[in-house]
């Protein structure tokens, strides 16, 4: 069961790349914070609106566990964990709401560059290393190719040249990552940037009003971005 709260909740990294254009976009709807010593939770002064500083990699599970309203996530995280809620049997738990415009990367697989690319049947039988096993998997499953997934939590591009994987799925950006590992990206999995993420469900009572006014204070600041 839900806590009855009536203070609006929102999740975003505490470092990283999402951090500081997260608290920037929901700056410019109009919240401020009062910040508390530890900076784990920001208390909203303007609105009752408090903001979770967290890893990125939690903010799917805070939403679907209730323990946060909404939360600031790359797309790429909340699609591999919804893939993998999926395959774990369970329901969806959580939505993307809105697509923020920041943060923009694709998660690729990427060959040595001395590979001529075939297309995807030519992966079969090879290891690939990614930290996104969910989503890989189900993207192999669609293609019809049986391969050998190696989950790692970081450094996948080195992997090809260490002898763990014959290739990586990985996100890319500039693709300088994948230059300097002597990699070449040769299919896009998913395009993907940061979005709002909110539960499946509606929001009750104050949460509901509140969170109506967050998204149309947020429509109004993504408009004037673009
Ligand atoms: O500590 P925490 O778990 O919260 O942070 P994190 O280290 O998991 O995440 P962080 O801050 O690195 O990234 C947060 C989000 O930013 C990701 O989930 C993506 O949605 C988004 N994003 C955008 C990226 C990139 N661009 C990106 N280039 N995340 C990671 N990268 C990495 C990529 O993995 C590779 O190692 O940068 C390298 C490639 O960059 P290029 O420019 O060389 O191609
Ligand atoms: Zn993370």
């Amino acid at each position: 069961a839900v806590e009855s709260r009536d203070r609006l909740r929102i999740a975003i990294q505490k470092s990283g790349r999402l951090a500081d254009p997260a608290r920037a976009l929901l700056a410019s709807c109009g919240l401020s914070w009062r910040e508390s010593r530890d900076r784990l939770f920001c208390y909203g002064e303007t609105l009752p609106v408090d903001l979770l500083l967290v890893r990125d990699d939690d903010i799917p599970g805070l939403i679907a566990d209730g323990v946060c309203d909404l939360g600031i996530v790359g797309r790429n995280v909340l699609e591999e964990q919804d893939a993998e809620r999926l395959r774990g049997g369970a329901t969806p738990a959580f939505r993307e709401m809105r697509s923020l415009g920041f943060g923009g990367c694709r998660l690729a697989l990427a060959v040595p560059e001395s590979w001529s690319w075939q297309g995807p049947a030519q992966l079969a039988g090879t290891r690939i290393a990614t930290s996104y096993p969910a989503l890989l998997q189900a993207w192999l499953e669609r293609e019809g190719i049986v391969a050998d997934v190696v989950t790692l939590s970081g450094s996948v591009e080195i992997a090809p040249r260490l002898g763990q994987a014959d290739l990586v799925c990985d996100l890319v950006s500039s693709g300088a990552t994948l230059a300097a590992n002597q990699l070449k990206p040769v299919a896009t999995l998913l395009e993907s940037e940061a979005v709002l993420a909110g539960p499946v469900g509606e929001f009750d009572g104050e949460r509901a009003l509140l969170a109506e006014m967050l998204l149309r204070r947020l429509d109004g600041a993504l408009r004037t971005r673009h």
